[in-house]
């Protein structure tokens, strides 16, 4: 395996922005404070709660509902340049729809915070969606299996849009749609956490959202930018794939798993459809599994024009490496989206571990996936959008977080200068330690940690508060920098 020798000491190029990363369910509590509606989540949480570790929720969690005050002055002593963070949908809209009413306590906690960062002079970065559907949309709508959210949702971003567009000069409207669609839909590892429909449904949540993005994207481009000036695109996320040999099954293999996981999202809207290889096998697999058309639902022409360039940077998130081999197509059975994609995935038992099953420490995966990027979707400007490292917790001298972080921007810098990547902006995931989804609180991503069993959720900097602090002022990752 590969491995970054010495830590690039060249300086990050001007204009090149630093931030931190949370989202509204992980980070937020306060579920059903002062009018907010139950969203997935909540309900998934209350109502399964063997699912999650220690049969943890986000009830409270950082309780960010109502130290938002203090989350501000961590990222004031870190020196963020920006802040991402996300809308709870229930908490503006408690049943989801427009005409159920805006809830004006769950509006005022947003300016706040948003009030509070102009103060600092920390710029916001908004995502729409960080996977906490209102519960009545699922519920009563189908949530992403039906068409009917994409109009919805439309409603949604356009009141986000009106309410704090003056504001904010980076949007995203979902983040991660291969795991709210694979994991919500497929294998059942994220709410709703439907499986009982693999190999379908999860593209019929792919088509939703895509619909979903590119409605925003337009309500957004039409009526708000041309006045509000600022930027709005989705983030998508994969692990890079690395060939297992120089053999070109191999090769093609590795380019499949990016198409099948990154592509998915992208093609359509860079070029405007789903990646060939996509259409092409699901479509193969489908006739062969007896279905009268493919599982992957295709766009009209005119859906194809209107998805098309619905981007104005593309946001990555990026955390760790696998090594793909080809395989033999796996036998025609029940439909399933990893038998579609059909490749072998494996790790290096050299690489470091974390906390997390799927983590391991790759840094220079970030140089190849920026740069793939790049080379497939027309140089586009791009803005990593989460990247970070968990543990156990109980570690405030956090050096492996340290090293993770400065061997990935050590990498980051390559891509930047070597292969001239238009990268113009890097996110640490996380702020501080919060809600980890089913792993509950087993697993800590942040730079603060939080104490969750005192109830006033103290927050303490880590190793990697200073660190990454000194990156921030310096602009490079060693103690002399080459300009
Ligand atoms: C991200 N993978 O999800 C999410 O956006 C965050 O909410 C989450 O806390 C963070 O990563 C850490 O898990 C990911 O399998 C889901 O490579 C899956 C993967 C990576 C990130």
């Amino acid at each position: 395996s590969q491995t970054t020798l010495a830590v690039d000491n060249r300086k990050f190029p001007a204009g090149f922005k630093f931030g931190v990363a949370t989202a509204s369910y992980q980070i937020e509590g306060g579920w059903d404070e002062d009018g907010k509606g139950e969203n997935i989540w909540d309900h998934l949480t209350h109502v399964s709660p063997d699912l999650i570790n220690h049969q943890s929720n986000g009830d409270i969690s950082c309780d960010s509902y109502h130290k938002y005050k203090t989350d501000v002055a961590l990222l004031k002593e870190l020196g963020v340049d920006f802040y991402r963070f996300s809308l709870s949908w229930s908490r503006i809209l408690p049943t989801g729809y427009i005409d159920g009413g805006i809830n004006e306590p769950g509006v005022a906690y947003y300016e706040n915070i948003l009030d509070l960062l102009e103060e600092n002079g920390i710029e916001p970065m908004i995502t729409l969606y960080h996977w906490d559907l209102p519960q009545p949309l699922h519920e009563n709508v189908g949530g992403w299996l039906n068409e009917t959210t994409v109009d919805i949702f439309a409603n949604y971003a356009r009141l986000a849009f009106d309410l704090f567009g003056d504001r904010v000069k980076y949007w995203v409207t979902f983040n991660e749609p291969l795991s709210i669609c694979q994991q919500g839909y497929e294998t059942g590892g994220k709410a709703p956490a439907i499986s009982d429909n693999p190999g379908v449904d999860l593209y019929i949540c792919g088509h939703m959202v895509l619909k979903s993005h590119a409605a925003a994207y337009h309500i957004y481009d039409k009526e708000y930018k041309p006045k509000q000036k600022g930027k709005i695109s989705i983030v998508i996320n994969t692990n890079w794939a690395e060939p297992g040999s120089d053999d070109a099954k191999d090769v093609e293999a590795a380019e499949r798993t990016l198409q099948f996981r990154f592509g998915w999202f992208a093609n359509p809207i860079v070029h405007g459809n789903y990646p060939q290889v996509m259409i092409d096998r699901i479509g193969n697999r489908s006739v062969q599994e007896g279905f009268t058309q493919s599982r992957l639902p295709q766009f009209t022409d005119e859906e194809v024009e209107s998805i098309k360039g619905t981007y104005d940077y593309i946001g990555l998130n990026h955390y760790s490496t696998s090594l793909i081999k080809w395989r033999e197509d796996i036998e025609i059975g029940e439909p399933s989206s990893s038998k579609d994609m059909s490749v072998q995935e494996s790790i290096d038992f050299s690489w470091e571990t974390s906390a997390s099953y799927w983590l391991f420490v790759v840094p220079w995966g970030m140089r190849k996936i920026s740069k793939w990027v790049k080379d497939t979707y027309n140089n586009p400007e791009i803005i990593i959008t989460e990247n970070g490292y968990s543990d156990a917790g109980g570690i405030l001298d956090d050096d492996r977080r340290i090293n993770y972080i400065r061997e990935y921007l050590s990498s980051l810098l390559e891509a930047i200068y070597d292969d001239e990547v238009n990268v113009t902006g890097y996110t640490a995931w996380s702020l501080m330690d919060n809600f980890e989804w089913f792993r509950g609180y087993a697993e800590k991503f942040g730079l603060y940690s939080v104490n969750f069993t005192d109830p006033e959720r103290p927050r303490t900097p880590k190793a990697s508060v200073d660190y990454y602090k000194s990156i921030l002022t310096t602009r490079c990752l060693v103690e002399e920098c080459t300009e």
